[in-house]
C-alpha cells in the first residue's frame, strides 16, 4: 500500500477472519498509522517501509487513520469465514 498526499492506495483491504495479514505502507511523508480495532500502530518515514502484521481474529470493518493529522486513509475490511 503507498500514501501518498494523504490518499491510501488501494483505500479498502479485504482479508478473511484467520487470515496471517502483513501489511506493508510506504508513504510521502512521515507518518504514525493506527489500525483501528486491533489498536496496531506503525510510524512511516519516505523510504522506509512501515509494517503491521498480525492474525485477522476480529471481524468488521476498522479504519486506518493518520495520527498525525486524525484523518482516516483507508480501511481494512475483515470478513466472517
Ligand atoms: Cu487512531
Amino acid at each position: 500500500m503507498a500514501i501518498e498526499d494523504g490518499a491510501m492506495g488501494p483505500a479498502e483491504i479485504n482479508v478473511e477472519e484467520g487470515d496471517q495479514v502483513t501489511l506493508r505502507l510506504t508513504s510521502d511523508h512521515p507518518l504514525e498509522i493506527h489500525l483501528h480495532g486491533y489498536n496496531l500502530e506503525a510510524e512511516a518515514l519516505p523510504g522506509e517501509e512501515a509494517v503491521l502484521s498480525f492474525e485477522a481474529e476480529i471481524t468488521g470493518r476498522f479504519e486506518i487513520e493518520d495520527h498525525d493529522t486524525e484523518t482516516a486513509l483507508g480501511a481494512l475490511l475483515v470478513q466472517p469465514r
